[in-house]
């Protein structure tokens, strides 16, 4: 028998306009097609798959109602928007998605006027929309406002800031609250354990009757304790009633909705549309829906690298199995120490996986901490197990630890307290863009008094600057990039470096220049001098493992060759390089040149890791240019 191909929906889809003349089925139809291109562009490209699949009938029925981009649809993190993107003109360039030059894996005003707020970091959804609705109001004029924040989201401090504005200013405004209780691992916090009781209502519902039969078969007690029983059931009635601490905040609680069911989704959104004041809707969805390994396993498909669709498992690019990653020494160091020393205590904020930690989680359960998408939380918290004595270490992405600014400043380096904050993927994370790389905190950090800031130069490196984090007494920054290592064998004995030493990795007579690197920097500034010293340029290479504390003799040292090239993964306004500047300027070495490489005064954009460095010329062949334009210039 012949297969009768269906005709597609989606070839005739580029715009939300072109989905609110379809029929029911058509739109199961069109959530098929786009769950298929989503997989098939991820499996290539990596990115976020299980929450972009999570969402598909959802935003089908957001874009089938709501009359955008005139109503203004803002998602909260991003990550789970690629049906939006798709629908909304981005179809034909989807397959780009995450590349050099290609559309962004966030939402992107530049990109699209269907996307209405740049974002890519938690819990910003609610408070932006409020910011539009204070505007429309300013301005006399009546779209409607959707946020669409997941429940991992909603545990962000801003999302309860948000919330807090929201429900009193009573405003027309519809918050969607996106609830597959997960975040990336199982959500954590009150108000998940909240839902997760409203989902389960009517297990409540159905106990509560089970009780009330039983009452009432106890002859002659029974009547009177079934009377006791409402009374307590009255005063216990919002821990039943589906949404009431929403609805005790000025919120009309709608829910909870199945969001997969796309005719139900519309209708209930259709009824919600015309209601005045905040609303709250609460859909239940499923992480990695309709593709069977990403909702088997929706962590490892929340952000995930290319893949092969039959089986789920990573495709590994070609590159060396033999060097682990930072993350995973970092994640093994870290269980190595806390053997030893039962100070040591480990935070995360939401990302036990990703930060490596989850390792310490299954050996010292008892000892770990997962506070949820709560970067600001954690680190106060961490200062609070400080004073008591303990070390904690939090790990947290660098471009996240930016949430937790004052907390580090106020809680922690004020009290001089012994925290420890590891900062993965500093530097460049690649395809996840400007909302994702982790620029600023060499920066950010070493203008704080009392902290130590330090960057390995490879794995091995970290490992001794981990114990050495943990063994100072005050409050260390230690950030690492994401990805492998570059294959360093790892030291059995691992040891602490004195606070403020760095290191010469490369010394040849006659050194005209000299390189200090930090960090990631460290490796591709070696490789320039190797490649310089063929060309018969000497180069001095220095390994300046500390931001801060600087090593002023080795670098008073090597401003006696009056050129220098300072390399950072970091931006360069009040990096790692203007900390040199300002240290030969107190010693008054004012006739030294001084080059800073580093990333200028711009947001970098998605591409890969290697693309950014090339771009930004902190690769070996930019470092190796830098170097050739200084002796040439005769400088
Ligand atoms: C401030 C901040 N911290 C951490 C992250 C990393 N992160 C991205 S998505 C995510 C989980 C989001 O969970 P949820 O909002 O429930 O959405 P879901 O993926 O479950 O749909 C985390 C921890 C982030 N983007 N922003």
């Amino acid at each position: 028998m012949s297969e009768i191909k269906k005709k597609s929906i989606l070839s005739g889809v580029n715009f939300p306009e072109d989905i609110r003349h379809l029929s029911r089925m058509e739109l199961i139809d069109l959530a098929d097609e786009i769950r298929e291109i989503m997989i098939e562009t991820v499996s290539k490209r990596g990115g976020h798959l299980a929450s972009s699949l999570g969402t598909v009938e959802l935003t089908l029925a957001l874009h089938y109602v709501f009359d955008t981009p005139r109503d203004r649809l803002i998602w909260d993190v991003g990550h789970q928007a690629y049906a939006h993107k798709i629908i909304t003109g981005r179809k034909d360039r989807f397959d780009t998605l995450r590349q050099k030059g290609g559309i962004s894996g966030f939402p992107k005003r530049e990109e699209s006027p269907y996307d209405v707020f740049d974002v890519g970091h938690s819990g910003t959804s609610i408070s932006a929309a409020a910011g539009i609705a204070e505007a429309r109001c300013i301005k006399g004029e009546d779209f409607r406002i959707i946020a669409v924040i997941g429940d991992g989201s909603m545990s962000a401090g801003m999302a309860f800031e948000g919330l807090n504005w929201t429900g009193d200013r009573k405003k027309n405004l519809i918050i969607i609250l996106n609830d597959n209780e997960m975040c990336i691992s199982p959500n954590v916090g009150a108000l998940s354990s909240y839902l997760n009781r409203i989902m389960t209502g009517q297990t409540v519902t159905r106990i509560k009757n089970e009780v009330k039969i039983f009452l009432k078969s106890i002859p002659g007690i029974g009547q009177q304790m079934l009377k006791f029983s409402r009374q307590v059931e009255e005063s216990l009635k919002t821990f039943f009633v589906p949404g009431a601490i929403f609805e005790e905040l000025g919120f009309t609680y709608v829910g909870p909705l199945e969001g997969h069911h796309i005719d139900h989704l519309i209708k209930m959104l259709e009824n919600v549309r015309n209601l005045e004041g905040p609303v709250l809707v609460h859909v239940v969805t499923q992480k990695g829906k309709g593709y069977k390994y990403a909702e088997d396993d929706p962590s490892r498909f929340h952000g995930i690298p290319p893949f092969d669709i039959e089986t789920g498992e990573p495709v590994s690019g070609g590159r060396s199995p033999a060097s682990p990653s930072y993350t995973s020494v970092f994640g093994r160091t870290v269980v190595a120490l806390a053997r030893e020393d039962k100070r040591i205590v480990a935070i995360t904020a939401a990302m036990s996986e990703g930060t490596g930690l989850d390792r310490f989680a299954a050996e010292f359960p008892n000892r770990f901490y997962d506070v949820g998408m709560a970067e600001q939380h954690g680190v106060t918290f961490a200062a609070g197990l400080a004073t008591q004595g303990f070390v904690p270490i939090v790990a947290i992405y660098s471009t996240f630890m930016q949430r937790a600014y004052d907390q580090i400043i106020h809680d922690v380096c004020l009290q001089k307290l012994p925290v420890v904050l590891a900062m993965d993927r500093g530097g460049f994370v690649g395809a996840d863009g400007p909302t994702h790389h982790g620029l600023f905190d060499f920066a950010f950090l070493r203008t704080v008094p009392n902290i130590v800031v330090m960057a390995p130069k490879d794995e091995n490196e970290l490992q001794h600057m981990l114990k050495t984090a943990v063994t100072c007494d005050c409050p260390v920054s230690l950030r690492y990039p994401r990805g492998k290592g570059v294959g360093a064998a790892l030291d059995e004995k691992v040891q602490a470096i004195p606070i403020g030493k760095g290191e010469i990795v490369f010394d040849p007579p006659e050194a005209a220049l000299a390189i200090v690197a930090i960090g990631a920097c460290v490796y591709p500034a070696l490789a320039a001098a190797e490649l310089l010293q063929a060309e018969g340029i000497s180069v001095r290479v220095i390994n300046a493992r500390f931001v801060k504390p600087l090593d002023a003799e080795l670098l008073c040292a090597a401003a006696k060759l009056n050129r220098i090239i300072t390399v950072e993964e970091n931006n360069l306004i009040g990096g790692f390089g203007s900390a040199v500047l300002e240290l030969f300027m107190e010693k008054g070495l004012i006739g030294v040149t001084v080059r800073r490489l580093g990333i200028p005064d711009e947001f970098a954009q998605h591409a890969t890791q290697k693309e950014l460095r090339r771009i930004y010329g902190i690769d070996t062949e930019g470092i190796a240019a830098a170097v050739r334009e200084m002796m040439g210039s005769g400088l």
